[in-house]
């Protein structure tokens, strides 16, 4: 990055921090007009964002990208069970509540992640009788909606509800709310997460369906009979969430995954946790960066060609922030090497992924 970017970026920090709070939306807002991703994205009538956890807060560089380009933002972690409530009879809402504020001062659209999961279940629930998980299931998603009702856009009710691996009857994934209900879990957080805000958008969040491989097909299928199930039971639900963790190493056919998408008509599409696995491309920084490009692009070509896609959410922005890095960290990646999924470096610059996410964009609103 120059050193003109450089003074500027140093300038409008300056700028921001003397702002009384009631100027800051508006000063996110005309800051984002040059060339923001999510202004981009928005001329295309799709919101972009980002998820987010608090190390915005300390890091000041990487919270002015989500000032800039981002319109959505999603709770990485902190709105989690595991996160909430650590331990037994105790909450934590102090990073929930720390984000939900950003997001309302910046004008962005907060998306709640994720109210039920199968999985980190703390072990404090794992030990309760099932009697007690049915209980603190209700209390759950009744406490933390309505704490956030108004402030949360969407809420990613169920999260994951499919993992054939684990030999449940229809593919449902195993864990404690699975077990205390069934999968009829689903629909019942549904229903309790409606009855405590009748406005947020209810989301129903799942993995993989982008893969063209047997796990793939299986999981697509498990969502297209829940969807029938939960319209025929007169299931509210508003959004489906696909995450869009793309991992080259695996067969893709993104116009079937387009299709696919074609079927859920009445409902909103959002792509939610997108990144690119770049484990199995050469190590080549500007190789390596090309192909997470192309993939990127062509994911999101077919992807925004269906109608009723209107949000791309990226899992963090800058590269070093990536989930990936711990799995590398871990030994659980091909390669130890830093990944690079995401649209902007560890120097928060722009790397060809942004500019081939906003080409997508930009050929949609042509099309
Ligand atoms: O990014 C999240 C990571 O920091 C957490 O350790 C992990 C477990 O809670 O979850 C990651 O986010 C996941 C998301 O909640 C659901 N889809 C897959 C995401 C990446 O693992």
């Amino acid at each position: 990055m120059g050193m003109s970017a450089n003074l500027s970026r140093r300038k409008t920090l300056g700028l921001l921090a003397a702002l009384p709070a009631g100027g800051l939306a508006h000063a996110y807002a005309a800051r984002r007009k040059d060339g923001g991703l999510g202004e981009i994205a928005a001329r295309a009538g799709v919101t972009y964002g980002a998820s987010a956890g608090t190390v915005i807060f300390d890091d000041a560089e990487y919270r002015l990208l989500y000032l800039k380009h981002c319109k959505a933002l999603t709770t990485d972690v902190d709105m989690k069970f595991d996160w909430l409530r650590p331990e037994a009879g105790k909450w934590d809402w102090g990073p929930a509540d720390r984000l939900a504020a950003f997001a309302e001062r910046t004008g962005m659209t907060l998306r709640g992640h994720a109210l039920i999961w199968n999985e980190n279940a703390p072990d404090w629930l794992k030990a309760l009788s099932l009697a007690e998980i049915r209980r603190v299931f209700d209390e759950h998603i009744e406490t933390v909606v309505a704490r956030y009702a108004g402030r949360v856009a969407v809420w990613d009710v169920v999260n994951e509800p499919f993992w054939p691996g684990h030999g449940k009857p229809g593919g449902y994934r195993a864990g404690p709310w699975h077990e205390a209900f069934g999968p009829g879990y689903v629909e019942r957080a549904l229903k309790r997460a409606r009855a405590a805000d009748p406005h947020v958008k209810l989301a129903i969040n799942e993995a993989h369906c982008e893969r063209d491989d047997d796990v793939g097909r299986a999981i697509r299928e498990g969502m297209s009979r829940l969807v029938a199930q939960l319209r025929d039971a007169g299931a509210p639900l508003d959004v489906l969430g696909f995450q869009g963790h793309l991992q080259p190493g695996r067969p893709y056919d993104d116009a079937a995954f387009a299709a696919f998408l074609r079927r859920f008509s009445g409902l909103e599409l959002h792509i939610t946790e997108l990144d690119v696995n770049d484990e199995t491309f050469p190590a080549a920084i500007r190789k390596r960066d090309a192909l997470v490009a192309r993939r990127y692009h062509d994911f999101l070509s077919a992807v925004l060609a269906v109608p009723a896609v209107n949000t791309v959410i990226n899992w963090q922005l800058a590269d070093h922030y990536s989930w990936y890095n711990d799995l590398a960290r871990a030994g659980q990646l091909r390669s130890r090497r830093a990944p690079r999924p995401l649209p902007f470096d560890s120097a928060y610059r722009r790397k060809p992924a942004w500019f081939a996410m906003a080409r997508a964009f930009r050929e949609r609103k042509a099309a």
